[in-house]
């Protein structure tokens, strides 16, 4: 078998993707319809066409703008069924979905309406699919503090339905020492902590995730490689990368797919995962992701198997689930 057969069928986790960024131009028209919402494209077409981003910040302007539409605790099952749809198409069988619930507290949208929504899709899919997955709370880090410390409140009575908690948004500007506190007390609530860091901004933001914020997996985390002392460290660490390939290029972190460092990660022995990150905007969803670096980087079919190998291993599974896959 080769290494495209292979990972078409094969049994994979994904483990960075926000839901938000699910939201597919056709489910969005039809959301914004219904709840009577006017959206500054006058067709799908329009919509898919302002999907060219310079940067980071380019996109998460029309990322926010998008989730606008979504009010009612149905716009947000739907939104997630729609992501489980395709997980069971391309047999994901685990996926930890990352949600920003200050994108919508924000607009009056009550925490409750928003994990409700995600919560039902959840329990419907285990049921319909047979997909495990758990929930990951993002912090926005171009909001403050205290901020992330409300969202941290209002999550407590569904910290049953939430394993860990995430930093995103706009990296530049906003690094992880910014949340050192409210990191520190959702630690204290059982939640594990992660943080996107090294994508746009430098090294450094790695390694203040690391100490500070006392991470247990770097969401994207390129940047590393521009300080050796540090990819030495996440070697030996074993720290997990959650490597987002389309979502580089889309963004323009990474100017062409056959340059992107994912092989050479793999090569320094740097636990890498490939995943999708926001799929309806950046041109893939998990297994186009891995095909297009296959394809573009000339992966072996014991890279890819190592990949997925990987996504299982740096889940949040219990240790007994993953060893069904290990
Ligand atoms: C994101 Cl690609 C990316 N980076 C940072 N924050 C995000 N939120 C959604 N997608
Ligand atoms: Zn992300």
């Amino acid at each position: 078998m080769n290494a495209l057969e292979y990972i078409k069928k094969v049994p994979k986790a994904e483990l960075h993707l926000h839901i938000e960024g699910s939201f597919e131009p056709e489910l969005m028209f039809e959301i914004a319809q219904r709840n009577k919402i006017e959206i500054p494209y006058s067709s799908i077409g329009e919509l898919k066409k302002a999907y060219q981003f310079g940067n980071l910040q380019d996109f998460l302007d029309i990322y926010y703008a998008g989730a606008n539409v979504l009010i009612h605790e149905q716009d947000f099952y739907d939104l997630t069924m729609a992501y489980f749809k395709h997980c069971a198409e391309e047999n994901i069988v685990h996926t930890e979905i990352m949600f920003d619930p200050q994108t919508h507290t924000k607009r009056g949208v009550a925490f409750s309406t928003v994990i409700n929504g995600i919560q039902r899709a959840r329990e419907d899919a285990e049921r319909q699919y047979g997909i495990s997955s758990l929930l990951i709370m993002s912090y926005l880090r171009h909001l403050s503090e205290e901020d992330a410390f409300e969202t941290l409140q209002q999550s407590l009575p569904f910290r049953h339905l939430i394993k860990s908690v995430g930093l995103d948004s706009s990296e530049k500007g906003n690094p992880p020492s910014k949340f050192r506190k409210v990191f520190e007390a959702s630690v204290k609530e059982g939640y594990i902590p992660v943080a996107h860091a090294g994508e746009e901004g430098p090294a450094e933001y790695i390694c203040e995730a690391l100490d500070l914020l006392k991470v247990a997996r770097i969401d994207h985390g390129n940047n590393c490689l521009t300080d050796p002392k540090l990819v030495e460290r996440l070697v030996e660490e074993k720290m997990a990368l959650t490597v987002c390939p389309l979502s580089n290029t889309a963004l323009r972190n990474v100017d062409d797919i056959k340059n992107h460092p994912l092989k050479k990660m793999l090569d320094l022995g740097l636990q890498v995962t490939v995943n999708s990150d926001d799929p309806a905007y950046f041109g893939g969803y998990l297994t186009q992701n891995y095909i297009s670096c296959i394809e573009a980087l000339d992966l072996s079919l014991e890279q890819v198997k190592q990949l997925v190998r990987n996504s299982f291993q740096y889940s949040f599974l219990p240790e007994e689930m993953k060893e069904k896959f290990l």
